[in-house]
């Protein structure tokens, strides 16, 4: 059965979401960090990077949460992950989401909340958010005339933005300034799939 490995108090959070979304059976192994887990040789065997999460089906192994999240997608078929263009522009919106969203998020996320106090550098954290609110402000004129990514309807594009996002969100980065952001972003995040994931992140 197509296994989650990573606690969900890891990037395993939107792995757990995604599969919630599709519907599918799935098991959740729920890995811990540190050498009797992450960097354990059982889970090296699955994932040699030493980090949450990994996914498990049949023969397949796989690491990579926005790729597990796609490889999951995959399994539901439209309209979770549709074809044709729409296909296309769901692994543009995730390629974004780790190229451009993650990085930022992740610099603002170590330097205010993430990294023990003597560890967090004020302007380095003020620079991550500067460069994620440029991105943001892409996505909010992007967000002007619809109510998710590729139209009207939640896809796995949503899941792996709003996966990427969810740290920032819910450590309280200012949107403010992003009204569209912040909605579609509240919209994504309270879906009960959503809320299942979160249950087992956030209880
Ligand atoms: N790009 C990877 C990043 C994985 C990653 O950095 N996971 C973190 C937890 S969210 C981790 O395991 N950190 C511990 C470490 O780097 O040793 C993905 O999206 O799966």
């Amino acid at each position: 059965m197509l296994t989650i490995h990573g606690v969900a108090r890891s990037r395993g959070f939107r792995c757990l979401w995604a599969a919630e979304e599709a519907g599918i059976p799935y098991r959740h192994d729920p890995v811990p960090f540190g050498p009797e887990g992450s960097k354990g040789a059982a889970y090296l065997a699955i994932n040699p990077n030493g980090k949450l999460p990994a996914m498990t089906d049949g023969d397949l192994a796989l690491f990579e949460s926005l790729a597990i999240n796609m490889h999951i997608a995959g399994k539901a078929g439209a309209p979770l992950l549709p074809g044709g263009d729409d296909g296309a522009r769901a692994l543009q919106w995730t390629l974004w989401a780790a190229t451009e969203a993650e990085p930022n998020a992740m610099q603002w996320a170590y330097h205010t909340f993430m990294r023990p106090p003597e560890q967090r550098d004020p302007a380095q954290a003020a620079a991550g958010a500067e460069a994620l609110r440029q991105r943001l402000a892409v996505l909010e004129a992007h967000l002007a005339d619809r109510p998710f990514l590729l139209g009207p309807g939640f896809t796995i594009a949503d899941c792996n933005l709003a996966g990427v996002l969810y740290a920032s969100w819910f450590n309280k980065f200012d949107y403010d300034a992003f009204p569209k952001v912040a909605a579609w972003l509240e919209r994504c995040l309270t879906r009960p799939a959503a809320l299942k994931a979160r249950a087992l992140r956030e209880g």
